[in-house]
């Protein structure tokens, strides 16, 4: 201990140099004053070695295991074996032009390429670090995510609940994978390839201080860069690029993808393509006009087929009013068909769906928030829903699929004991399948194929049928 103190004065006038001068090679021949310089110049700016004049002295010895370690580095990523000298080989390595060349493709990919199949990717964040705010998190995420979803066909929707395809998640040390964190530095995240389970998933290492600023490791360029990984890239040898093997924040500003992370990206998913509203508007007075889906929101309701809809509004007792738009207008976040909707009056919320994704909206054209429909506990068979109809007299949710239906508790928020069910044997008059349904006082509108059925839900009987396009003034 005593000892070390004694050296740091000496060791601390040492250049850098220097340092590289002492590493345990062939001193006689290796290496030459110039071959140091690159050395120092190429581990610098592609290794992130600090200059010289940040290392103090209390840390020159550290400084020079840097070196020793930003050479192995180096070394690893090459293949060469991992000595931490600069030998001839690496020096060699070192000395070959590097990238900078546009058109050189530098990203790589898994063995097998692994990817995910649907281009709508849902996210979750399962642990939060105390180092930054909730929200901040959040934001990094968001803006981390972005980056990818600019760059090719991706779509990212976080849920809050249940399954998701990436999980976030802090950790330090030893946590629950064959890959413990290493403490403070060296590692600072890792990812899984594409798949089930773990597969997408992040950890980041607690150990190091997150930051949405400055200080510390930015949380925002380390998930651009394992969020690379999760979506099927691996490390690319492009120094420009995000999915380089380390870490070189500068500033918030410039981040972005380079060209490489780029055509990496759009190697596995495609170019992205502006989705531009190109499908005409449904003939809604065409006589085999059916609905996708149908719900009061408010005082309207709103009726969806492809990517339209109708809303139509009430004014004291009679409908007046018919508004058409592109769904996209109202509901940001939806670029597909509405397969069901239902709302919850009391609550002021209607939850659409689309595939096995559905979204919360309060209020058309505010922000929504997303989640999967295995939460609702349908069984796994289920890939969408028809219909939907929330019946607030017994805060049940009645769910349309198939040939079946199912009922959910709101309250309890769970499926109830003993379902599906068919159709059939539960809804006398209605045809095996319904394709929307929305409830107006005491009466449930059910919509299948070109009809309309009014059903009396106390009753259990439908009481009138009229075609489905009526409701749009045909
Ligand atoms: C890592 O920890 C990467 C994560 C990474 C790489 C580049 C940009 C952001 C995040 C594991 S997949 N790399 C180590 C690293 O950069 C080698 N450590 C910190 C350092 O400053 N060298
Ligand atoms: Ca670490
Ligand atoms: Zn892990
Ligand atoms: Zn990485």
């Amino acid at each position: 201990m005593e000892l070390l103190w004694l050296w740091i004065p000496v060791l601390g006038s040492l250049v850098l140099a220097e340092v590289l001068w002492t590493l345990p090679i062939d001193q006689d021949q290796w290496p030459r004053p110039e071959d140091v310089e690159l050395a120092q110049g190429y581990l610098t700016r592609f290794y992130n070695l600090s200059p010289r004049g940040r290392a103090s002295g209390r840390r020159i010895r550290s400084t020079s295991s840097t070196v020793e370690q930003k050479i192995r580095e180096m070394q690893t990523f090459f293949g060469l074996r991992e000595t931490g000298d600069l030998d001839p080989t690496t020096l060699h390595v070192m000395k070959e032009p590097r990238c900078g060349v546009p058109d050189v493709e530098n990203f790589s990919f898994y063995p097998g390429k692994p990817k995910w199949k649907n281009h709508t990717i849902t996210y979750m964040i399962a642990k939060y670090t105390p180092d930054m705010k909730r929200e901040d998190v959040e934001q990094a995420f968001r803006s981390a995510l972005k980056l990818w979803s600019d760059a090719a066909p991706l779509r990212f929707i976080q849920v809050k609940h249940g399954k998701a395809d990436i999980v976030f998640s802090f950790a330090r040390r030893t946590h629950g994978d064959f890959f413990p964190f290493d403490g403070p530095r060296g590692v600072l995240a890792h990812a899984f390839q594409p798949g089930q389970g773990t597969g997408g998933d992040v950890h980041f290492d607690e150990d190091e201080t997150w930051t949405a600023g400055r200080q510390g490791y930015s949380l925002f360029a380390v998930a651009a860069h394992e969020l690379g990984h999760s979506l099927g890239l691996t490390h690319s040898r492009d120094p420009s690029a995000v999915m380089y093997p380390n870490y070189r924040y500068q500033s918030g500003a410039q981040y972005a993808l380079a060209k490489d992370d780029v055509l990496g990206i759009q190697t596995l998913y495609g170019k992205e393509t502006r989705k531009v509203e190109t499908q005409p508007a449904p003939k809604k007075c065409d006589p085999n006009f059916s609905f996708d889906a149908a719900v009061m929101i408010e005082n309207e309701i709103v009726f969806f087929k492809n990517r339209y809809m109708w809303m139509r509004t009430m004014q004291t007792t009679y409908w007046n009013r018919l508004r058409e738009s592109h769904s996209s207008t109202y509901l940001p976040s939806i670029s597909s068909h509405v397969d069901a909707a239902y709302d919850i009056p009391a609550k002021g919320v209607a939850y659409i769906f689309t595939g096995h994704k559905y979204w919360v909206v309060r209020e058309l054209k505010m922000k929504s928030h997303a989640g999967s429909i295995y939460e609702y506990g349908f069984s796994s068979q289920v890939r969408q829903v028809d219909a939907a109809v929330h019946i607030s007299e017994s805060g049940k949710t009645v769910f349309f699929t198939g040939e079946v239906y199912y009922r959910y508790d709101e309250r309890r928020r769970r499926m109830d004991a003993g379902f599906p069910r068919l159709i059939q044997t539960d809804w006398p008059g209605i045809p095996r399948r319904v394709d929307a349904a929305f409830k107006l006082d005491g009466s449930i509108f059910l919509f299948s194929g070109t009809q309309s059925y009014q059903y009396d839900f106390r009753q259990n009987r439908v009481v009138k049928i009229i075609s489905a396009n009526s409701w749009l003034g045909c």
